[in-house]
């Protein structure tokens, strides 16, 4: 058996010059991981469920646990000084960690504390995802909005924790990704799904088809297709959608599958953000083999402009994302 804390020394003497800096930033978000998963096990006890009577930035209401796992991974990462700064789905602008040691930090964080936080009061599985850049600026600096304002292909890890059936976390440095499984009886997460690969073609398909009518022409031809009965293609598809995309992209990626979350004419850009929730599962992807695309081109590519900014997000088996992105040129729609 082989823990992550072990695992992540042994993969840093894979870069000779490693300063060990980025072993102790994941140590951190592994800290954070387990304390958040105490809580969310516990999470029909007690006064931790609903809403906290706030809305963050972009006007959803914040869970008691989207704000507990917020200041819980924020500290975690405060404490050890690799971080300069983090930037937040719960928090309206990117903090500095203005201490003298975090202003020596080489790395910011980006991250969604609690991904799918409306799910836990009915006991689905939730995530947490979490994007890793170097600085550019000067280090002994306070950390600015360059720093965050990054292209996804500049990311030098990312991962996703899903407080599941089992808890696991799971994450990239660029070479491979590899899963870990939390054994709560020794409070240690676990190697179990070493160098994860995605098929290239998968049987399922993940949208909240609810929306329907107001999907582009290009994404209703697709779901159309993926309804359509044919053996040879092993067709049709079938529909999962757990409304929790940590869940949604870890299921998909194990067993091959496409997810979207498309734009409508009332919400161009669709809603899911992409600093913290896009970027980091595009690259995990492309490092498992699959793709990751907002329809016309790869996430990894683009420029952010805000902190915030959202990005329609089409992941997964890479023929399957690469049918929606050629319905997608096929089937446009009026202006
Ligand atoms: P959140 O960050 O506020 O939790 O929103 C993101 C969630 C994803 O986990 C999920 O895939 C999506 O929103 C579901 O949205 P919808 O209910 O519109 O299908
Ligand atoms: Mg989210």
């Amino acid at each position: 058996m082989k823990t992550l804390g072990e695992f992540v020394v042994e993969k840093q003497r894979d870069f000779p010059h490693a300063k060990g800096e980025l072993s102790a930033l994941l140590s951190a978000i592994r800290l954070a991981a387990k304390i958040c998963n105490r809580e969310i096990n516990k999470a029909g006890l007690g006064d931790i469920v609903g809403d906290a009577g706030e809305t963050n930035v972009q006007g959803e209401a914040q869970k008691k646990l989207d704000v507990y796992a917020n200041e819980r991974f924020k500290a975690a990462l405060e404490a050890r000084g690799e971080v300069c700064g983090i930037a937040s789905e719960e928090e309206d602008h990117f903090v500095i960690f203005d201490n003298e040691l975090s202003r020596d930090g080489s790395y910011v964080v980006l991250m969604d504390p609690l991904d799918g936080s409306s799910n836990i009061d009915v006991n689905v599985s939730v995530g947490t995802i979490f994007s890793i850049y170097r600085r550019v600026s000067p280090v002994g600096t306070p950390a600015t909005m360059e720093d965050f304002l990054q292209p996804g292909c500049n990311q030098v890890a990312a991962g996703y924790v899903v407080y599941g059936s089992s808890t696991m976390l799971v994450y990239t440095t660029g070479n491979g990704v590899h899963g870990f499984t939390y054994d709560p009886s020794i409070g240690v997460f676990c190697l179990s799904h070493e160098n994860m690969r995605t098929p290239k073609d998968g049987y399922i398909y993940s949208i909240n088809e609810g929306n329907y009518h107001k999907f582009p022409q290009g994404v209703k031809q697709y779901i159309k297709y993926c309804q359509e009965p044919d053996e040879a293609t092993k067709r049709p598809y079938s529909a999962r959608y757990i409304g929790s995309l940590v869940s949604d992209f870890h299921r998909n990626l194990i067993k091959g599958g496409i997810y979207l979350y498309p734009p409508t004419a009332k919400t161009p850009n669709g809603k899911l953000r992409l600093l913290y929730e896009c970027n980091p599962l595009a690259f995990m992807v492309e490092q498992a083999g699959g793709k990751a695309s907002d329809g016309t081109q790869r996430i990894l590519d683009i420029k952010p402009t805000s902190l915030h900014q959202r990005t329609p997000f089409v992941v997964g088996s890479t023929n399957m994302v690469e049918k929606v992105e050629q319905l997608l040129r096929d089937f446009p729609d009026a202006k």
